[in-house]
């Protein structure tokens, strides 16, 4: 039995159901987090379900649940899921109406959908690096929400699967700005370099957290947009998200970073999350 939620109620995934008017459906009008579950405990939920909140709140939506009281939710269903290492995926949309682009009203409730899944660390790539394709950015312009609209992504992580890469790192003409599920940064002469958090980028929680970790250490970084050139003298690339933490890139459209193994900055980092993630919910 695998359960999920949809709008408050806890059912069997089976007996789960969408309205083929359901603007998330027909629009993509809605948006959306994904949580990293180790031991059974949400590692960084509250700023996850803040996030959640802002994202509405940017495209006009009232979330029916505080963060404080969806965190709870999603602590019951980890629980009777029984995830140990996994994630928790959860959705909001702009409710069910009859299809018309203006927004349905205050009266329409939104739609609510969350369930978990079981996933491993994917422990080898991180170890050994990954490759990453190149594509242009062609997505919209507020990239800072975290909304459904996905088939920028989808194209650009397709053609990177296509490849046998695991990443493709966007770029808006010679800028860098991340990647399609994943931030992106570099590493020069031992200092960080991210783009910064604007409307281009989704300012990852992953991010967020390894920065404030770099403050802590004293790990010299910049949160600034970086160019094409830079990706390709960097010493380090490396990709940063709530599924990948944070993954050594170790070749960019067919070209070695560096000496094409994991760079001493980006291995550094990963220690220091991978503590941060212990500290916050055990031994992984
Ligand atoms: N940029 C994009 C475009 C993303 O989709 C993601 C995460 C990130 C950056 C990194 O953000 P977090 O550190 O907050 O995860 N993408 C999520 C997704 O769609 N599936 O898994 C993670």
């Amino acid at each position: 039995m695998e359960y999920v939620m949809v709008d408050g109620r806890t059912l069997d995934r089976s007996a789960a159901k969408v309205d083929i008017e359901d603007r998330g459906y027909q629009f993509g009008d809605g948006v959306y987090e994904v949580i990293r579950v180790y031991n059974g405990k949400m590692f960084t939920g509250m700023e996850h379900l803040k996030r959640l909140k802002e994202s509405a709140e940017k495209i006009q939506m009232k979330l029916p649940y505080s963060p404080e009281e969806l965190l709870a939710r999603m602590e019951e269903l980890i629980l009777k899921n029984e995830v140990d290492t996994g994630t928790v995926y959860m959705q909001f949309t702009r409710g069910i109406s009859p299809r018309n682009h203006v927004f349905p009203g205050e009266n329409v409730a939104t739609t609510f959908v969350a369930y978990t899944r079981k996933v491993p660390r994917s422990v080898e790539p991180m170890e050994k690096g990954v490759c990453a394709i190149l594509d242009e950015d062609i997505r919209w312009l507020r990239c800072d929400i975290k909304s459904l609209n996905l088939l920028g992504n989808l194209l650009s992580k397709q053609r990177a699967a296509e490849a046998n890469c695991f990443e493709a790192i966007l770029h808006r003409g010679e800028t860098v700005t991340e990647g399609s599920h994943s931030n992106i940064s570099i590493v020069k002469d031992g200092v960080i370099i991210t783009h910064q958090a604007d409307n281009h980028i989704l300012n990852g929680i992953t991010r967020q957290k390894m920065l404030e970790i770099c403050r802590n250490e004293s790990i010299p970084f910049e949160e600034r947009a970086f160019s094409l050139d830079e990706l390709s003298s960097a010493d380090e690339v490396f990709s940063s998200g709530t599924t990948v933490e944070v993954m050594p890139v170790v070749e960019v459209a067919g070209r070695p970073v560096g000496n094409g193994r994991p760079g001493s900055v980006t291995r550094q980092l990963q220690a220091l999350f991978k503590a941060e993630i212990e500290r916050q919910c055990g031994q992984i």
